[in-house]
């Protein structure tokens, strides 16, 4: 397969797609359905609810084009164990990681709120990877899962913009990888923090990574003639 080009922001994304994975960062129906743990925070969900549909047409391109697909869930073992105190108390919240909340017990492994979002169910082959933090690489095996399959561009879908995406994008620039992210296929339920944090990652030069809107992706993916770009750029 050839190398593929996506007009972006700062400026052209180059990846290739044999060394490329799409990353669906805590689709989760807690964070994004209403009723859920997202909502008794007292936020609105409907502009994570928002990012499902282009989410679900790359997650389909990426599938049919042959992408590795890993999907993470923000949660912790139902002994509650691996949950930090400092993150149980934060909030002071009447229902917190651990309590039965609307879907389940809150952000508890095996819950329904736990779940990832019916629009966006893993196959049975891509893997999953439970994540303690917010960032995906702390405390969890998706490293090793990229380092495995030699990946090395991440195209970056879930939610929300400032807290898991941001971090993991983060965590993945110090790390070495690539990341794209699709502007359209994350969210947070503060707009303007939504906003700011695509500008942080774009800024001063690609500080982070790329940004570009999934039409702009999924064109790239399916052209055939975007063989021979330069890599110098
Ligand atoms: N996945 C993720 O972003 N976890 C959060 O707790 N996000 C909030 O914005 N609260």
């Amino acid at each position: 397969m050839s190398t593929k080009l996506v007009p972006a922001e700062p400026y052209d994304y180059t990846f290739d797609p044999e060394r490329a994975a799409l990353l669906v960062i805590d689709m989760q129906r807690d964070f994004v359905y209403p009723g859920g743990f997202g909502e008794a925070l007292g936020n609105d969900t409907r502009s994570l609810l928002a990012a499902v549909a282009p989410t679900q047409v790359v997650l389909a391109a990426a599938r049919e084009t042959g992408l590795l697909v890993v999907h993470t869930r923000e949660g912790h073992r139902p002994d509650l164990a691996d949950l930090a105190p400092s993150k149980r108390a934060r909030g002071r919240l009447a229902a917190g990681i651990g309590d039965p909340g609307p879907m389940g017990r809150i952000l508890v492994r095996g819950e329904h709120g736990h779940g990832i979002v019916d629009e966006l169910a893993p196959l049975p082959s891509e893997p999953v990877v439970d994540k303690p933090g917010k960032g995906s690489f702390y405390a969890t095996d998706l490293d090793a899962i990229l380092q495995a399959k030699d990946i090395r561009y991440l195209i970056v879908t879930g939610v929300t913009t400032e807290v898991c995406v941001t971090s993991t994008v983060r965590e993945a620039n110090d790390r070495g990888y690539e990341c794209l992210v699709l502007s359209d296929c994350v969210a947070s339920y503060f707009p303007e923090f939504h906003q700011t944090a695509i500008e942080m990652i774009k800024a001063q030069g690609g500080i982070f990574g790329w940004v570009a809107p999934s039409e702009q992706f999924l064109a790239a993916l399916s052209d055939d003639t975007s063989a021979g770009v330069p890599s110098t750029t």
